[in-house]
């Protein structure tokens, strides 16, 4: 077959944010756009000659044109083998799974995650290292770098390759190994939980529903939760993953996930709830008339992982980025284990879980995991739930209840302001950044500021510095704000305002989380003229 060298041109833009490239799907469609950009990730890692990738996504609008194409350039790039998902699905964990599993030196994985898919929503590109997980910063760079130079890619000039059926095929010299995307990673949740202990909670008539809102969980969840352990067909909902995800964000929060809120919140609610995102590695976790806030989630496993197989020996340490609440610390603390701050985004996860230093980690965002692979996991977290209600037979409600009573209770939200205009947001950033040194000490809407910077990570493992993380301004008894801008976002920016307050007093610990937050409302409003530089008076979503 015909190698072509195509010749190219930089493409301005082209850096991998919080969680690889995301832009618009009609900008990825645009001439060279996406090859530019796999061209300079094969490029940053020193070629792909010999090597073997995993590929996948979630099944969004331009999947399978994707993978077409990155198959061509491995292909023509001298990859040994790609072993790729079954008409080109992959979740995110499962993707981590088979790289570690299949020792490859790296995956490449297409979606924008939790947000929006179609011809004029979002895509999205990743690429993860040998060890599984997100490309660390310094990989991050050299392939933003191989962007600002490149001047031409190659690819084979062949017909499409078949992926509709599992099997090994070859393109020119390069192996394809077509995979069933939904069979190692459901061995290796076999391995990780008691499965009987789960199968007799739900023979015992305990209900369960879980709404893969039309990504890619619904195979995996529909084979797990229905097939292996029994659940009755029809708990797993939306699970046939489409181009648009019918149309809605493939995020599991309350807004977006509101069909599952409603189910969990009527009288006749199953006994668990629970959601993913597009790729599959965030997760909600509700029970009957009960919605776990994800900070809240992390700390519960974390004091409960032990009563699931894998865990029984204990955690070595637990991890949690800075905005994520407290909540983690305190289980921490209590058990005398070591409790990382790291910033947003799981790459900065990835040397910890590699150096033995931490078992579970998770951000406010939904996401949670463990060192059985190197990204967050919503299968994984929703199983351990399972193990954890398998266990101890108490109702989600009541194990929150006991929680609370056992470690008292952070009250927790994120604000969102969506698609804000970018100047008046960085504006209101550098404000607030130039008046830090002066708030320790300052009262503000009626509590004592203790503390006030801006975050920097210094990686225990490597040595590498991350500035700029996010703000943070820290009260007394345990009141926290917590300010960054997305850097998932494909439009305008997204402003995260993040809220927390503690309290250990057992007659408050059934608050409503926005009234418990009153304080710290109003605390942001006045710090950082939200309003003023914004022009909102609420965000768009409270998560
Ligand atoms: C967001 C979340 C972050 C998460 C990231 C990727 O990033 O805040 O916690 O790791 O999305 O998740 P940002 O920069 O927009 O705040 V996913 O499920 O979109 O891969
Ligand atoms: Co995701």
């Amino acid at each position: 077959m015909t190698i072509l060298t195509i010749p190219t041109q930089p493409i301005d833009g082209q850096n991998p944010g919080t969680s690889g490239l995301r832009k618009k799907t009609r900008v990825f469609m645009g001439p060279h756009y996406l090859e530019n950009f796999v061209q300079s990730v094969f490029d940053a890692i020193g070629g792909l000659a010999g090597k073997t990738l995993v590929l996948g996504g979630d099944g969004r609008y331009f999947n399978d044109r994707a993978v077409q194409v990155i198959l061509r350039m491995a292909a023509a790039s001298g990859a040994a083998r790609v072993i790729v998902g079954q008409r080109g699905l992959l979740s995110t964990p499962a993707a981590s799974h088979l790289i570690r599993d299949r020792q490859a030196d790296g995956g490449l994985i297409l979606s924008a995650s939790h947000n929006p898919g179609g011809q004029d929503e979002d895509f999205g590109v990743k690429f993860n290292t040998s060890n599984g997980g997100p490309a660390p910063e310094d990989v991050t760079r050299r392939i933003h770098d191989a962007t600002r130079s490149i001047a031409d890619y190659r690819i084979m000039e062949a017909q499409d390759v078949d992926l509709t059926t599992a099997g090994t095929v070859k393109l020119d010299d390069m192996t394809v190994e077509v995979v069933d995307p939904v069979h190692d990673y459901a061995l290796l949740m076999e391995r990780l939980f008691d499965f009987d202990a789960i199968r007799r909670l739900l023979d015992g008539g305990f209900r369960l529903t879980f709404d893969a809102m039309h990504a890619v969980t619904g195979p995996y969840a529909k084979r797990i939760l229905e097939g292996i352990l029994g659940a009755p067909e029809g708990s797993v909902v939306n699970a046939v993953p489409l181009p648009d995800f019918g149309g809605g964000h493939p995020d599991p929060n309350p807004i977006w996930a509101r069909d599952l809120v409603g189910r969990m919140m009527a009288d006749d609610a199953p006994n668990f709830g629970a959601a993913s995102d597009g790729d599959g590695d965030r997760n909600m976790i509700m029970g009957r008339g009960i919605w776990v806030s994800p900070s809240d989630s992390l700390a519960v496993l974390a004091a409960n992982a032990h009563l699931a197989p894998a865990y029984a020996d204990g955690l070595a340490g637990v991890a949690r980025s800075m905005p994520t609440s407290r909540a983690l610390d305190r289980v921490a603390a209590a058990r005398n284990l070591p409790c990382y701050e790291t910033p947003t985004g799981w790459k900065f996860f990835g040397n910890l879980l590699d150096d033995g230093r931490i078992t579970l980690c998770g951000e406010e965002s939904a996401g949670t995991g463990s060192d059985h692979v190197r990204e967050k996991d919503g299968l994984w977290a929703v199983l351990l739930w399972l193990n954890v209600l398998a266990k101890t037979r108490q109702s989600v409600a009541d194990l929150m209840q006991a929680h609370w009573t056992e470690f008292g209770r952070n009250y927790y939200s994120r604000h969102d302001y969506e698609a804000v205009d970018a100047t008046a947001a960085a504006r209101m950033l550098d404000e607030l950044r130039g008046r830090l040194a002066d708030l320790p000490g300052t009262i503000v809407a009626g509590r004592h500021i203790d503390s006030a910077d801006e975050f920097a990570y210094h990686d225990p493992v490597d040595g590498s510095v991350a500035q700029g993380q996010g703000i943070r301004i820290v009260f007394d008894g345990g009141g926290r704000i917590v300010m960054r801008l997305s850097g998932t976002g494909t439009a305008g920016a997204t402003l995260r305002v993040y809220l927390e307050d503690a309290t250990d007093d057992p007659e408050r610990l059934n608050l409503d989380p926005q009234e418990a937050l009153a304080d710290m409302i109003a605390a942001a409003q006045e710090i950082a003229g939200i309003t003023r530089h914004t022009g909102r008076d609420q965000p768009d979503i409270r998560a």
